[in-house]
């Protein structure tokens, strides 16, 4: 268990402030937190997963699951292939080689590993298979839509926030489709492309009837004003977002600075839209890895600070990559109400991480905060990003709970729920609220 031990409690049987619905004892608290967080229903405000109506680039099986870069990074720790060799194999080959190297030849304890060891289990499948070929079978054997069910069911999560990026063919060929999207996937307009690689993103705009030029004269912004009004018209996105490199600064000489200040901040108080900053990826840090190549570094909050005070009427969604940023992002969001720290990004999104960032979080936020997102890009990774979440948000708010108790004061069973509605879904539901 945590920090406060069943026995600090046991002399304090007649501890006051319970409310009606209080546990009795510190077993009971702890029952009920277990069966409240593993149950809450999730809105997962950030994921790469697609509604089926995107085709290919919807996710799901055994092959893609393996194939997750995270365990692509791992899997060259632990054999001699190159990474040319590895990005000139079949797709299957790949897979079996991950297989291979991480589960049979090695104990899958990290936790990418863990969480394709949880998928299996879950699914009922051999985790200690010597090939692919059962969990291959399965999968085949599914239908994409009733599979989509299963795992949605499974995760509890009741709706999925895409990363919607208004530059890829793949996704425009859908937006400019009629077919109806899914109810229960968003979009979230991502403007990485547009912000951090004007150059090569201004004639991708252009392409689509929008007269901007590389050096953002003032039509430029105008004509970005109105792609980003076109395409929210279309995607109705829940936010927009970007990630953004350690060395951000805000305000900063550069494109990206002039479209931030001119061209988006403008268009979130225009159509009353939240902005995602995601901070401290370093992109391609050993590029021959391509998208398993990204790193990360620490970086600036006082960008942050400084677009949430200059910026008192919109609202920001904020997430930092680097452990060390932690501590000052709590202590900002307790500056500025305009500011929503969310999630347990990518490196961060280990047990470990998560306990400590969560506890910080209770102990200098209370519940106005949004705990975690999965960032899944493969629909199966709900299944164990969300159970693994959990489990360590039910430590963090347990321990919380118990030194509240400690203190005085017994939270009742509603309140839990509350606190868990807030935490899974409702603090996000009410931020992009309009
Ligand atoms: O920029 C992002 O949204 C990142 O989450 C991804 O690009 C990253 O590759 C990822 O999958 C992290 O979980
Ligand atoms: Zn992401």
């Amino acid at each position: 268990m945590s920090n406060f031990t069943v026995k600090q409690f046991e002399n304090q049987a007649s501890a006051d402030g319970a409310g009606a619905g209080a546990a009795h004892d510190v077993h009971e608290l702890r029952r009920q937190v277990d069966e409240i967080i593993s149950t809450a229903p999730v809105v997962d405000l950030h994921t790469h997963l697609f509604a089926p109506q995107f085709g290919e680039l919807s996710l799901w099986g055994i092959d893609e699951l393996l194939n997750y870069h995270y365990l692509i990074a791992e899997m060259f720790r632990f054999t001699d292939v190159s990474p040319d060799e590895f990005w000139r194999m079949e797709r299957w080959a790949q897979a079996d080689l991950i297989w291979r190297a991480l589960f049979v030849e090695n104990t899958p304890l990290s936790e990418a590993t863990r969480g394709v060891i949880a998928v299996l289990s879950t699914l009922g499948l051999n985790t200690r298979a010597e090939d692919l070929s059962e969990a291959r079978d399965f999968f085949a054997s599914q239908k994409p839509e009733n599979y989509l069910e299963k795992v949605l069911q499974i995760s509890r999560v009741s709706d999925i926030v895409m990363t919607n990026d208004p530059l890829d063919e793949a996704e425009i060929k859908v937006w400019n489709g009629d077919e109806k999207i899914d109810e229960r996937f968003h979009a979230a307009l991502r403007l990485d492309r547009i912000l951090n690689g004007w150059t090569e993103a201004a004639p991708l705009v252009n392409k689509q009837g929008y007269k901007v030029s590389v050096d953002l004269d003032e039509r430029s912004i105008g004509e970005t004003r109105r792609f980003l009004d076109d395409w929210i018209a279309k995607m109705k996105p829940l936010y927009l977002g970007v990630s953004l490199p350690d060395d951000f600064t805000f305000p900063e000489e550069s494109p990206r600075g002039k479209l931030i200040k001119e061209a988006v901040l403008p268009t979130c108080r225009e159509h009353n839209l939240s902005l995602a900053l995601m901070v401290g990826v370093r992109r391609r840090v050993n590029p021959a890895l391509k998208l398993a190549g990204d790193g990360l570094g620490c970086a600036d909050v006082s960008a942050v600070t400084r677009i949430c005070a200059e910026n008192p009427e919109i609202k920001f969604l904020v997430t930092f990559l680097s452990r060390e940023n932690q501590h000052e992002l709590c202590v900002a969001s307790r500056k500025f109400s305009n500011l929503m720290p969310f999630g347990c990004w990518w490196f961060l999104n280990n047990t470990s991480i998560i306990a400590e960032i969560t506890r910080e979080r209770f102990e200098m936020l209370g519940t106005s905060f949004i705990p975690q997102h999965s960032d899944a890009r493969i629909l199966d990774q709900l299944i164990y990003k969300w159970n693994h979440s959990r489990l360590s948000i039910a430590d963090a708010l347990f321990e919380s709970y118990a030194a509240l108790w400690h203190d005085g004061r017994r939270v009742t069973q509603a309140e839990i729920k509350r606190d868990a509605e807030k935490l899974f879904s409702g603090n996000f539901r009410s931020w992009v609220a309009k």
